[in-house]
């Protein structure tokens, strides 16, 4: 059993799992976002959480700033610590066994366009997958409300979560209107699409 433990930064683990090998406590080697505990995701493998650049004092996605946060995969099984990119702050990382996925804020990612539509300004789905080693951007954008902020789900088959079609110009769910949509991607077959209501 994993436990992340709230003594605030940097973000330590402990394992009571006498079996494990890895030692019970492991420092991450980031500095976790302030006021976000709600944010750190533990699997039996794996701690996904968000890093705060301007804690750490460093660029940790290298966009040649220390103004952003950044999302971190954390493996147990080995120590090491991932930087994956800048993430929009409201919607907090879900993670499964094998998957981590998270909203990458355009605009803190160095200002790409990352969902094709034309601007900067979206956060945009991606999934990680720990068993390869990749990082997969499904070019839809998340809706950031308040009321979405813990509307996203995942297993090592389905991401399921908000979509924002105004953010995205498209209709997802084709019920005639761009609106927020549930959008569910078959992680195997990396196909997505809108549910309709
Ligand atoms: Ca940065
Ligand atoms: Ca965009
Ligand atoms: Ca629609």
């Amino acid at each position: 059993m994993l436990r992340a433990l709230p003594f605030g930064l940097p973000l330590l683990l402990a394992s009571v799992s006498a079996a494990q090998s890895p030692p019970l406590l492991q420092p991450t080697g980031r500095a976790l976002n302030g006021g976000a505990m709600t944010n750190v995701v533990v699997t039996r493998t794996s701690v996904t959480f968000v890093a705060s650049e301007p804690m750490q004092s460093a660029d940790l996605n290298g966009d040649g700033d220390q103004a952003d946060v950044v999302v971190q995969v954390h493996d147990l099984r080995t120590g090491g610590t991932r930087s994956l990119a800048a993430v929009n702050y409201f919607v907090p990382p879900v993670a499964s066994d094998r998957y981590s996925a998270f909203g990458v804020s355009e605009f803190a990612e160095g200002g790409q366009d990352l969902n094709g539509d034309g601007d900067a300004t979206d956060t945009v789905a991606f999934v990680f997958d720990r068993a390869t080693g990749q990082k997969r951007n499904l070019g839809i954008a998340m809706g950031t409300a308040y009321a979405e902020k813990h509307g996203a789900v995942i297993t090592d088959r389905v991401f399921a979560f908000s979509a924002s079609e105004p953010d995205q110009g498209v209709d997802l769910d084709g019920d005639g209107v761009l609106a927020r949509c549930l959008y569910v991607v078959d992680l195997v077959t990396g196909v997505g699409s809108g549910v309709a209501p």
